[in-house]
């Protein structure tokens, strides 16, 4: 006799037991369709709400400094998707586990269920914007993973304890067919409730970005000349395309907002309180300046820092209609998804810098991922306590009343960008015809401006580079130079100096707690 599907095996006691593929099918079957039950829910109700979601959200939020540091050196800007990629496979793990363990009895497969469904509730009640509806897909999700797994592991145990297995095929096949199609039945669903879900989180936004033409600013926009940059060379263009721009945030998912439902509330220490919808915001006095913004965790040599042309209302405007009161020392912005920054009030009131509520970016609108509809935009200062995207709440406060996001991580209250210089051509170890060798790169000290950048070989002497027509004080500053290098290996070194006669500190310090200093130094061979 020849055996086709897997015959349903016996204890040696008699009990039936279901064979290993079928439990660990059951277990994984039971946590997917938690999963896809929960994200049907979610974006039923709100999207970000998704069990999967807010405990990939409450796992960043938790996350120690050397997890988050190693996450950003080894993936980049692929965090997220390794996130929830290794989420999901842990899940599978422990779908498959849970099944295995559960070849008898459904206990251990409902318990691990369960146990996920507690952790999907904890997370959902510790996430900032934490609303009580944001527990029904987390109390909907292990409902019907239960569900799901209870009744196909009673349908398999009933399969593998059909009468007479050997001898009667016709009882064994009714067991067997009723055990493959409630298989195939929970398998669609959870498929299809996933899709469902999955269609409903990307929908829902009154007005997206495409829909949304920003307005012109009412000084037209300075033109761009055309030696802002030695692209020619190798450095990236001046203006960074909206595509390419980097993007750093805590948020799993992008907060969706739309343009008609937003607006803006300014509070706490002011003389009137100030309430804006984007209608509002966009009638008014608008501004257009190319601004590099960076972030805190770029590393010497790093490329999170990219150029824009960003269009918005001046802070100052809002702040001095709102009347700021004495004694105020921030304002803590609050976005969306419950991220906060708290940036100083001064830089936000000072008339030369032009810190704005960024509603355009490169003529378009603010792209969804870099804070649509509306953002903080502030020259000068790291993202983490300037650049609110998504943002909806203005408190003007006291430094010590509110610390903000990744204050509260161990990172400085107030972080000014650092004078920096970074090489981009040639690549950290290329090989290079030997003879004159143009090295180039990038050079930036916003709100202070470059005035010199210098480079050497083998720690040789500093040779001046041809720096590119300034286009303000706020951008970053591209250089070039020729260097002679002779067959064999070579160090190439990058250092600048700033307009206030600062020379870049050659002092190496990690991202962490206000910025990384140091030379950017590379290696390169002449052949
Ligand atoms: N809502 C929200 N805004 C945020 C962040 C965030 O995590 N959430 N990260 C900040 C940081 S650390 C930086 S460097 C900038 C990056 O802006 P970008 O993604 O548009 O380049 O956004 C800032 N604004
Ligand atoms: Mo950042």
């Amino acid at each position: 006799m020849t055996t086709t599907a897997p015959t349903p095996p016996r204890s040696e006691t008699g009990d039936p037991v279901i064979a290993r593929p079928w439990a660990a099918g059951a277990g994984l079957l039971g946590v997917a369709s938690a999963l896809a039950a929960g994200d049907l829910v979610a974006g039923l109700l709100d999207p970000p709400s998704s069990p999967f979601l807010a405990v990939g959200n409450q796992f960043i939020r938790m996350t120690p400094e050397w997890l988050k540091q190693f996450a950003i050196a080894t993936f980049g800007t692929y965090d997220k998707v390794a996130l929830l990629g290794g989420m999901a496979v842990v899940i599978a793990l422990a779908g498959v586990v849970a099944g295995l363990a559960s070849r008898r009895t459904p206990t251990p497969g409902q318990g691990v269920i369960i146990a996920m469904g507690v952790l999907a509730a904890v997370a959902a009640t510790l996430a900032p914007t934490f609303g009580v509806l944001d527990l029904v897909p987390a109390v909907a999700a292990p409902a019907v993973g239960y569900g799901v797994f209870t009744v196909l592991h009673r349908a398999l145990l009933a399969w593998a304890a059909a009468p007479g297995q050997h001898a009667a095929p016709e009882g064994t096949g009714l067991a067997r067919r009723r055990a493959l199609t409630l298989a195939g039945v929970a398998l669609a669903g959870t498929a299809l409730a996933g899709a469902l879900g999955r269609l409903l989180a990307g929908s829902g936004t009154d007005a997206v970005p495409d829909t949304v033409v920003p307005p012109a600013a009412a000084p037209p926009p300075p033109r761009i000349p055309a030696g802002a940059d030695f692209a020619a060379s190798g450095t990236p263009s001046f203006l960074t395309p909206n595509d390419s721009f980097y993007r750093i945030d805590t948020a799993l998912q992008v907060p969706r907002v739309g343009a008609a439902s937003w607006s803006v509330r300014i509070h706490g220490m002011v003389e009137r309180e100030v309430t804006l919808t984007f209608d509002q915001l966009r009638s008014r006095r608008l501004i257009e300046k190319p601004i590099t913004m960076t972030c805190v965790s770029n590393p010497v040599g790093g490329d999170l820092a990219s150029t824009a042309l960003f269009l918005g209302v001046p802070l100052v405007d809002l702040l001095m209609e709102a009347g700021v009161q004495p004694g105020a020392e921030q304002v803590f912005s609050t976005s969306v998804d419950g991220f906060t920054t708290g940036t100083p009030v001064t830089a936000l009131t000072d008339t030369g810098r032009d810190a704005m509520l960024a509603i355009g970016m490169n003529g378009k609108a603010l792209p969804v991922e870099h804070g649509f509809p509306v953002r903080m935009v502030v020259p000068g200062l790291y993202g983490y306590v300037s650049g609110c995207k998504w943002i909806t709440d203005m408190e003007v406060t006291t430094w010590d009343a509110n610390p903000s996001f990744w204050e509260l991580r161990g990172w400085s209250r107030e972080a000014p960008i650092k004078t920096q210089s970074r090489i981009d051509v040639p690549r950290s170890e290329a090989t290079v015809p030997a003879g004159r060798v143009v090295v180039a790169g990038t050079a930036w000290a916003q709100h202070t401006g470059i005035t010199r950048v210098e480079v050497r070989a083998d720690g040789g002497r500093w040779q001046s580079a041809e720096l590119a027509t300034e286009v303000g004080i706020d951008t970053w500053r591209m250089w070039q130079a020729p260097v002679d290098l002779a067959p064999g290996r070579h160090q190439l070194q990058v250092r600048a100096t700033d307009r206030s006669g600062y020379l870049q500190t050659a002092q190496l310090q990690d991202v962490i707690p206000d910025g990384a200093t140091g030379w950017h130094t590379i290696s390169v061979t002449a052949a």
